[in-house]
Formats: C-alpha cells, sequence, structure tokens
C-alpha cells in the first residue's frame, strides 16, 4: 500500500514536471504595436507543441504564411528580417505543415486563416516542432506572421524557400517561461496523496 502511493506521487510529480510552456507575444515589425500572445505548451517529447491564442489587426478573411524562423528577436519593436529563415536543422524544402519531416522545414507551420474582422483564434497542433528535441527545439527562435499566402512549397524557386509568403507583417520571440517544474495543475491530487499518507502511518 505504502508502494503504491509513493509510486502515485512520483508519477505525479513526474508529469507535472514534465510540461515545457512558452510564450510569444507577436508585434508588428518593427513597432510595439502588439498583435495578440499565443502561447506554445508540450506535455513531453512524444507529444504535440499545442499552439493557442488569438492574433488580431490582420487583414480580413485571409490566409497569413505562419512559421517559426531561425534566430531570436528583441522582445520590443522586433526587426522581425533579425529572425533570418525559417528554422530548418534538416536542410529540407519547404512545405506545407502537413508534410512530414523531410519534407518540410520544422519550422514551418503553414497558413493561419483570418475571419471578417481580421483576427484568427489558433488551437494548433504540430508533431515535429518540439522543446524536448533539442536538434528541433523552438525555444528562443521566433514565430512569425506573414503579410500573404504560404503556397506551401510547389513549384521551383522562391516557393520551395519562402512559400511566396511576403513581408513578415509580425513576430515574436518564442520565451520558455515553465521549464519542466510546473506542478501547480496537480497540487490538489499532491496535497490529497499526502494526507491519505499521514492518516495511514501516524
Ligand atoms: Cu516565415
Amino acid at each position: 500500500m505504502f508502494m503504491l502511493l509513493i509510486s502515485i506521487l512520483l508519477l505525479l510529480i513526474h508529469h507535472g514536471q514534465c510540461r515545457i510552456v512558452a510564450t510569444a507575444n507577436l508585434q508588428q515589425h518593427l513597432t510595439s504595436t502588439s498583435i495578440g500572445t499565443l502561447t506554445f505548451s508540450q506535455n513531453d517529447a512524444n507529444s504535440p507543441v499545442q499552439i493557442t491564442g488569438k492574433l488580431n489587426s490582420l487583414n480580413a478573411s485571409s490566409s497569413h504564411g505562419f512559421h517559426v524562423h531561425t534566430n531570436p528577436v528583441a522582445e520590443t519593436s522586433p526587426d522581425c528580417a533579425a529572425a533570418a529563415g525559417h528554422f530548418n536543422p534538416y536542410n529540407t524544402g519547404h512545405g506545407p505543415r502537413e508534410a512530414d519531416i523531410w519534407h518540410r522545414h520544422v519550422g514551418d507551420l503553414g497558413n493561419i486563416t483570418t475571419d471578417a474582422s481580421g483576427s484568427v483564434d489558433i488551437n494548433m497542433n504540430d508533431y515535429i516542432i518540439q522543446f524536448y528535441n533539442s536538434t528541433q527545439s523552438i525555444a528562443g527562435r521566433t514565430i512569425i506572421v506573414h503579410l500573404l499566402f504560404d503556397d506551401g512549397g510547389h513549384g521551383m524557386g522562391e516557393s520551395n524557400i519562402t512559400g511566396n509568403a511576403g513581408a513578415r507583417y509580425a513576430c515574436g520571440l518564442i520565451k520558455v517561461t515553465s521549464n519542466g517544474i510546473n506542478i501547480k495543475p496537480i497540487r490538489s491530487v499532491l496535497y490529497l496523496t499526502i494526507m491519505i499518507l499521514i492518516m495511514i502511518f501516524f
């Protein structure tokens, strides 16, 4: 019984410690005007990175290329050009988000599509960007929203590099805010387990 409870306790702590969370405040290129904040979270190496949040002030009813680029940018008034190219650790061609790891850049997240008011609610799961696998980690890199549609890498030339997604409209540094020592969600369960242990042994 004791061993069982200890096992549950350790399992809960382990689970709680594994989640990595990052945020990015996206600001229009070279300004401090925010278009919204996105949250990136991953429970463990085999889980997808979930991206959630709402972005505003984009062109209405249109698709915008959405990528992780290689380098960090400043936290305020970012120069989106400083982020360099798409995050591409395996030196592959550009592709749509649905492609496998050898047919897209790690940072290729396709498009986001706005409503009639120029806003978009994002809730995306991606298995190729990572926080646990260091080669594919997006921590400290930059998320960019482009002005135009990402064509997914068809054809030759620019399409296979950038997807013809046009100017870098807004960008934000992907900043890890909770690096694995996050036991908050299970605190109540921990207290309960400790209470049970105390009741049994004292
Ligand atoms: Cu891009």
